[in-house]
């Protein structure tokens, strides 16, 4: 791969509604990618490998909890910093964004929101530090938008719970070391668990052949007869909006994250439009070349917008689960366009991995899937505008 020249776009000078802190926490983040993300992610996309070797530079950027207090080994910070973050480790790949969001927004956030006091100083510092890793357990074979329809159960056994089923499609699974699952009780009513590698019965199992999110290790959680110790379960919050509850946070983070996707591809096309020429002239100097690029930052600028104000909502804990939605559908989908667009600009160098376009591209065929598909948010914006649920 090219050594990394990316250069941010900041077309309506955002930059002056960030605080110091936001800038220094974003920078910080920026050098990162550039100096650990950069020179290694096409080879293990390549390969089809998660780098193991970047957990621990995940961790001291504050990729791992940035919301979560200090006093459980987060980095304190506000939504904002986190959703900065986002963007710039997506920036470099999707695959490592998923990853921090992950553990942040699906791990180390059901322990903090729904998990007893022994269980958040079990668990959270040595998952802030990357010591831990998590995954989280809500998808199944036969229900992906329908998690509320989900089979996986867990008995009552007295001084245990017994679980079994299987989740599908989780992210982080082959290498975690705790699972956050969510499983029915007897009742029928939804409840987090979590299940530690090692307890007999649970196996993970990595799902091979992905053209997408090739350097994030996906995988099955496979429950057979699983003994759970009674202090495992999170007994905070129950039902499908707790699970749903932690989505909002990462939805959140992707609706940021998209944006540093369609920034590298933006900032790659841009750059390389001024350096090829054809006909005598760059083709930059093009009409057609032109709209591309100035519909592309008009695009990663109205996302930018919609990113900050959302942000502000959410510090000010006003943010609702559909306007969180819009965001993260608005922005994969603008993400996802620019990439398709930017790599046509590219012509033939476009698809190769010397370029990271067309890597961001096959990424984001994931990210418009996954933490509730393209089709189910815009159902999530039918709903909340007309009251009536189209699902
Ligand atoms: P519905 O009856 O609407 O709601 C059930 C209960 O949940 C509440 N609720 C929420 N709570 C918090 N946050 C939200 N976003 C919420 N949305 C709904 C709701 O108020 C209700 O509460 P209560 O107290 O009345 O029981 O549920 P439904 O079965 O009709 O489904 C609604 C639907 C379709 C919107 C929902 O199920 C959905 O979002 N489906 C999409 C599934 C999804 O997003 N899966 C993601 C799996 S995890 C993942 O993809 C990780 S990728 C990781 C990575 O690598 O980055
Ligand atoms: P389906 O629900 O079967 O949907 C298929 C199609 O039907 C979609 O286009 C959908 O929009 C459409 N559709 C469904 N219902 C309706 C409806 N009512 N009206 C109109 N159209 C509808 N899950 C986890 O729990 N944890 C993870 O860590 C995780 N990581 C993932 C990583 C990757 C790489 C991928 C690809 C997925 C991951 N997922 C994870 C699963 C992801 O959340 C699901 O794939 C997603 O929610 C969609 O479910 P599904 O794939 O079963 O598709």
């Amino acid at each position: 791969m090219r050594p990394d020249l990316f250069e941010a776009p900041d077309y309506y000078n955002l930059d002056e509604l960030l605080s110091e802190e936001h800038k220094l926490v974003r920078d910080a983040a920026r050098q990162w990618v550039k100096r650990d993300i950069s020179p290694i992610i096409e080879e293990y996309a390549q390969k089809a490998e998660f780098p193991k070797q970047i957990v621990k530079g995940l961790a001291e950027i504050g990729a791992f909890g940035p919301y979560i207090p200090e006093n459980y080994g987060g980095a304190g910070l506000d939504q904002i910093s986190y959703g900065l973050i986002m963007q710039e480790i997506e920036r470099g790949d999707s695959g490592v964004r998923s990853t921090a969001s992950v553990q942040s927004s699906l791990v180390m956030y059901p322990i903090f929101a729904y998990g007893t006091e022994e269980q958040r100083v079990k668990y959270l510092p040595k998952l802030a530090s990357g010591e831990f890793m998590g995954c989280f357990g809500l998808t199944e074979p036969d229900h992906g938008s329908n998690p509320g329809g989900m089979v996986t159960n867990f008995k009552d056994k007295g001084d245990h719970y017994l679980l079994n089923g299987a989740k599908l499609w989780i992210s982080n699974s082959p290498f975690a070391d705790i699972a956050i699952v969510w499983a029915k009780n007897e009742e029928g009513r939804i409840h987090g668990l979590i299940i530690e590698r090692g307890m007999e019965g649970f196996s993970t199992p990595e799902t091979h052949g992905k053209w997408s999110l090739r350097a994030s290790a996906t995988g099955e959680l496979i429950f057979d007869n699983v003994k759970v110790p009674k202090e495992n379960l999170l007994v905070g919050k129950s039902g499908l909006g707790a699970p749903l509850g932690c989505l909002d946070s990462a939805r959140y983070g992707i609706a940021w994250g998209a944006i540093g996707a369609a920034m590298d591809c933006y900032d790659t096309a841009l750059r390389y439009a001024k350096e090829r020429i054809q006909f005598g002239k760059p083709i930059a100097a093009t009409q057609l070349q032109q709209k591309k690029l100035a519909e592309m930052i008009t695009e990663i600028t109205k996302a930018q917008l919609l990113a900050f104000r959302l942000g502000q909502l959410k510090n000010e804990g006003r943010a609702t689960s559909a306007q969180i939605s819009m965001a993260k559908r608005n922005n994969v989908d603008m993400a996802i366009k620019i990439a398709r667009e930017a790599r046509q600009v590219l012509g033939g160098m476009g698809i190769t991995g010397e370029y990271s376009i067309m890597r961001h591209m096959m990424n984001l065929e994931s990210v418009i899937t996954y933490e509730g598909t393209h089709d189910i948010h815009l159902l999530i914006t039918g709903l909340d505008i007309t009251g009536h649920a189209a699902f």
